[in-house]
């Protein structure tokens, strides 16, 4: 293997020149996995094993440079996060330098519109491309139309639907996804793995996996980075049944753009957006412009934020200075995570 393994994980100029500007030596690699204290690093001479040091946190997607004693991290260009924690207050990095969040929703799966939106919050909160993937595109009727309504629902952000069975879709996702990295996100069986599968090749580890399972069904109990042959990298990630993101004002209010922009017409700037008078977004509901259930979603993730900014203070206030724990290790709302 040679250098342009590197480039096939994601490595661009840009990164090879804030990796020289940072102060370090060359690139050394990408974390593709991360178990039990141990991240495995793809480099251009194949893969390593590399213990993560005490308090020092690795996730997948992390770009690794040559240091003189052992691999230095590399800043973040972006990084996705969830609320976790034993005070469900910290925000937890669950994988780095990612261009596209993947919010991948079956289209025979209830639809859920705060899960979605929450997704939606962090890959703005991380800094990446939210998208919409409306999978198993096979199994319904008249998709476009599904995929029309749930854009309307979410705001108008980029949806698209794909079928890895008819292979619906598939060409453009490949275009769209092209020398990026991607991170799949979503309820457990929506088909996250057979889009690895399907973009990677049957060779991958993934199908391995299936293989020894002996069955037809298994769940992904772990955040893996993936070399795609035609170009990019996905990160599949294990199903979730809840998300809650660590979410800052400025990805909420991307994410709701249409209630966020009416809530500043609101003539009391502390409007709750209830009965109040003066209110716009009460009078956007009233005439038909805003969905309430999306206005509710909206309220919800501007109340948990106060709630998480409360008890990080309440708790910076009243707990002594202790140790930096370890890596939290978090067991969170994922089905499994290894
Ligand atoms: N009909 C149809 N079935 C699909 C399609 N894609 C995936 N499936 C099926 O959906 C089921 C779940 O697929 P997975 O890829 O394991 O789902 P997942 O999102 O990775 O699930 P977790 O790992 O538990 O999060 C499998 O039985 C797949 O065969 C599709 O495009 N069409
Ligand atoms: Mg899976
Ligand atoms: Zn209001």
């Amino acid at each position: 293997m040679t250098e342009s393994r590197l480039v096939s994980l994601g490595l661009t100029p840009e990164r090879m020149a804030a990796c020289n500007a940072q102060g370090h030596g060359d690139v050394l690699g990408r974390v593709s996995r991360v178990d039990r204290g141990i991240a495995t690093v793809e480099t251009a001479q194949g893969s390593l094993r590399l213990e993560i040091d005490r308090g020092e946190e690795l996730v997948v997607g992390d770009w690794l440079a040559r240091g003189a004693e052992r691999p230095v991290l590399l800043e973040r260009s972006t990084e996705l996060a969830r609320l976790g924690g034993p005070h469900k207050d910290q925000r937890q990095a669950v994988a780095a330098n990612v261009d596209i969040a993947v919010i991948v929703h079956s289209s025979t799966a209830q639809f859920r519109l705060p899960l979605l939106s929450t997704f939606i919050v962090m890959a703005y909160d991380a800094g990446a491309e939210p998208l919409v993937l409306i999978s198993k595109a096979d199994l319904v009727h008249d998709v476009e139309l599904l995929c029309g309504d749930i854009a309307n629902k979410l705001g108008g952000v980029e949806t698209m639907a794909i079928s890895t069975q008819s292979g619906y879709g598939l060409e453009r996702f490949r275009e769209i996804i092209e020398n990026k990295t991607i991170v799949l996100l979503g309820e457990s069986g929506t088909g996250k793995s057979t889009l690895t599968n399907s973009l990677c090749g049957s060779e991958q580890l993934i199908a391995g996996e299936l293989s020894r399972s002996g069955q037809g069904k298994h769940t992904t109990t772990h955040r893996e980075l993936i070399v795609i042959p035609s170009g990019g990298v996905v990160i599949d990630t294990p199903g979730v049944r809840d998300a809650s993101s660590f979410s800052g004002e400025r990805a909420i209010a991307l994410a709701f753009h249409d209630v966020h922009d009416r809530a500043l017409a609101c003539r009391f700037h502390d409007c709750a957006h209830g009965e109040t008078q003066g209110c716009a977004v009460s009078a956007a509901i009233e005439s038909g412009a805003l969905d309430p259930e999306r206005v509710e979603t909206y309220l919800a993730e501007i109340a948990q934020r106060i709630v998480v900014t409360e008890r990080l203070e309440e708790r910076e206030r009243t707990e002594t200075p202790k140790k930096k724990k370890r890596r939290p290790r978090s067991r969170n709302t994922e089905d499994s995570d290894g």
